[in-house]
């Protein structure tokens, strides 16, 4: 049985191709830079996105009616997992990933709820081993369901403490059955309201001790999924702990964690926290901590998490760039969709154009920027701007030869100004212009 019965096998076509179910960009196996592009982008498709959601609101019902939705709901989160795997085929795209609760009922205790997770971890693996598509990650959800109304590992609740503990551990189980590349962590609710009612050293103590665990747990078992955190400023809370890839590796390194974790950066994320997404790759690969990206897109005139289908190609292209300059690229990490249909793109059909928009605006972002690199447009830039460290004065500063008093003695007597030349940032920006 087909759920998508109307969507062909999508292709590669080339920039001229009329055809809506085909690639313009993205060719999986051409060369650039010594990988190919499927290599370069490890494409994943987000489950919660692409098969839980359904357009709700927070003023109108669902407006998508997906062909799964009359069944009962351990058929339902079955039927997901044909529909998942149909449409990774169809687009040729080889990951997914999910939370727990994307892919069965949650039961009414957490031993019921382990129960249906087995019956569908067991059929993912199944789909898994007769299609050869692998789980990038998989995460819990620590956040929908009502007990989490003050956070999981950060709530002032022990109890609720204890159920995500016993959560994340079955879950790194269900990684590692599924041979899960990466794990992670995104806060939820890890975060606070107010500080009139907020231990906060307790709180972040604790949301410590929790990944202490999990990476002792991981070691346990045996699972060697690479995990990651990933950062957000706001919402559901108004203050998230791991507000930023700079605050989440000070915490990282504060509680001794930074050898175990990398860093999930998401777009739509970077630009709540009033940042670009290349300001929260580069900080992240500054620190040797870019780990995977959650591809999608904000939009600058809401202040919340849009996770739109991306289509800047200016911001793919700037974070191809930061990727392609990583050690190793993406590693085991890839670029996740975490991006849902507009509530007007109701249609079964949507979630393939959706897909097809966003795979080919990584791959014009990948083409682009290793024509930035290649031609060394930007390394040169950065290289003439900085040449007043490669001798003379410069070269001593960063040789660490210098010290305040030699550098007084330096500039004592010397005729002002000191003359500074221009940063050429439009013409910089025209030459990117042409390059995408
Ligand atoms: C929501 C987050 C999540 C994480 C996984 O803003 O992006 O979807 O990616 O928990």
């Amino acid at each position: 049985m087909s759920f998508f019965p109307n969507v062909p096998q999508i292709k590669y076509e080339g920039r001229n191709s009329k055809n809506p179910f085909a690639y313009k960009h993205y060719n999986p196996q051409e060369v650039v830079l010594g990988k190919t592009m499927e290599e370069h982008l490890r494409v994943a498709v987000a489950y919660w996105h692409t098969f839980n959601a359904n357009g709700t609101d927070p003023f109108g019902a669902g407006t998508a009616v997906r062909s799964w939705d009359s069944l009962s709901p351990l058929d339902r989160s079955k039927a997901r997992v044909e529909a998942n795997f149909e449409l990774l085929e169809k687009l040729g795209v080889q990951y997914y990933a999910f939370h727990d609760a994307d892919i069965a009922p949650e039961g009414a205790t957490l031993a019921e709820t382990n129960k249906n997770i087995d019956v569908i971890v067991a059929k993912l693996k199944e789909f898994q081993q007769s299609t050869g598509k692998k789980l990038l990650w998989n995460t819990a959800n620590l956040f929908t369901n009502p007990r989490y109304v003050f956070g999981a590992s950060t709530s002032n609740n022990a109890e609720v403490f204890a159920y995500s503990a016993a959560t994340i551990k079955k879950m790194l189980e269900v990684g590692k059955e599924l041979g899960a590349e990466n794990y992670v962590f995104w806060g939820g609710r890890e975060g606070y309201e107010s500080l009139l009612n907020t231990d906060m050293g307790l709180e972040l103590d604790n949301l410590a001790r929790m990944l202490h665990m999990a990476v002792d747990y991981a070691k346990e078992i045996g699972f060697t999924a690479q995990f990651l955190i990933e950062p957000k400023p706001k919402e559901p809370t108004k203050h998230q702990y791991d507000f930023d890839a700079a605050t989440a590796l000070n915490f990282l390194r504060k509680y001794g964690l930074k050898d175990y974790f990398k860093l999930n950066i998401e777009a739509n994320h970077a630009t709540l926290a009033g940042h670009t997404f290349e300001h929260e790759l580069r900080v992240a690969r500054l620190d040797g901590a870019l780990g995977s990206i959650d591809a999608n897109q904000g939009d600058y005139l809401l202040g919340w998490d849009t996770d739109e289908f991306p289509f800047d190609l200016y911001s793919t292209t700037l974070a191809m760039f930061e990727i392609l300059k990583n050690e190793g690229g993406l590693g085991k990490g890839g670029v996740n969709f975490d991006a849902k249909v507009r509530r007007t793109s109701f249609e079964d059909e949507d979630l393939f154009f959706a897909h097809i928009a966003g795979i080919d605006a990584y791959a014009h972002g990948l083409k682009a920027a290793a024509k930035l690199i290649e031609n060394r447009i930007l390394d040169d830039i950065v290289d003439a701007r900085y040449s007043s460290y490669r001798e003379g004065i410069g070269a001593e500063i960063v040789a660490g030869k210098a010290s305040l008093k030699s550098l007084e003695e330096y500039v004592l007597n010397k005729q002002q100004p000191i003359k500074n030349q221009s940063g050429r940032l439009e013409q910089i920006r025209a030459t990117l212009n042409e390059v995408i």
